[in-house]
């Protein structure tokens, strides 16, 4: 069975491993979110994709969510002592992907072979592509102003409430290769449980993938990022409830109108069922660990009989 997966970062990238733990790994492309994409000490870094890469290479650091196990500091303590910038923390091994990725983009690359790159010299089946090659990037309205989506998010730690985003470039972005000829070839569409708004929609604001997705022939389902109404980490209540007016499965689901066929929801928003208009899959969405992530992606991919 071809799966594809639209995936953010950290929860996404935990929901993409126990999927390739549970498929066939060369059977699966992850689509990953580029709105969050920042230039940091003149290094092109891309946390989303490299989330999702560290998790299916075993190389990610499980308790932080992002960047890599094992990791030291050293080139960030050295970069502080010179007055650096040092609000977003580049590891020292995380620092040589960025190094090749920063040369192979100046010189032309685009993201999208790059990350190919990445992806075989990791020994790696799964296939990961951004969702183009265009810059795309997030911005953030709040009552304080416009940020960049990791000024808000990292440099502000995602205080200000959110009245409006922005995807700059989206409007004239295409689709990376491939993507839409993974889409095409899929048996199931699935959405990770990431942000609807930051990591989610600045995928689905490439108008080809939207339209891709809306014109689906094939099932796909969302997994909601909430229990009991409540993000695990991170400010995706605060941001449903202000822009959506709540935070329920019907709250959810509204930012995928028509794209999805279901949605997977925790035991704990089984009673709040109401005015949701796809079918509700309900079991247990927090992944605490290999065995939970795994029966997640199990119940997603049990849409599609074997
Ligand atoms: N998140 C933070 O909260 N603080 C950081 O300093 C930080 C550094 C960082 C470096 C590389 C990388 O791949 C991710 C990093 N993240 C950091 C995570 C990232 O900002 C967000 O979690 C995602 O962009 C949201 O999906």
């Amino acid at each position: 069975m071809k799966i594809v997966v639209l995936s953010g970062g950290v929860g996404g990238a935990r929901f993409v491993q126990g999927v390739v733990e549970v498929a066939d790994p060369a059977d699966v492309t992850v689509v990953g979110n580029v709105g969050d994409d920042l230039e940091v000490l003149g290094m092109c870094v891309s946390p989303d994709l490299d989330s999702i890469l560290y998790a299916l290479a075993g190389l990610n650091d499980e308790r932080r969510g992002w960047g890599r196990a094992g990791e030291t500091w050293n080139a960030l303590e050295s970069a502080a002592a010179l007055h650096g910038e040092t609000w977003f923390r580049l590891g020292d091994l995380d620092l040589g992907l960025h190094l090749v990725r920063t040369q192979a983009l100046r010189s032309g690359e685009p993201l999208s072979a790059v990350t190919a790159g990445f992806v075989r010299a990791l020994g790696l089946e799964t296939g990961l592509l951004p969702a183009t090659d265009d810059r795309l990037r997030t911005w953030i309205t709040t009552p304080e102003g416009e940020f960049t989506f990791q000024d808000w998010f990292v440099a502000r730690g995602h205080r200000d409430d959110v009245d409006a985003l922005r995807f700059e470039g989206a409007e004239t972005a295409s689709a990376a290769p491939g993507v839409l000829e993974a889409i095409d070839a899929a048996d199931l569409l699935l959405l990770a449980p990431s942000n609807p708004y930051v990591s989610l929609a600045p995928i689905l604001a490439v108008q080809a993938i939207r339209d891709a997705l809306e014109h689906r022939h094939v099932p796909c389902v969302a997994v909601s990022p909430l229990i009991g109404g409540r993000a695990v980490k991170g400010p995706a209540d605060r941001m449903l409830s202000r822009l959506a007016g709540g935070t329920s499965p019907a709250h959810v689901a509204s930012c995928y109108t028509g794209l999805i066929d279901s949605l997977v929801v925790d035991e704990a928003d089984a009673d709040a069922l109401d005015g949701l208009d796809v079918r509700a899959i309900v079991t247990r969405t927090l992944m605490t660990g290999a065995d939970a992530r795994r029966r997640l992606a199990e119940t997603a991919l049990g849409v599609v009989p074997a």
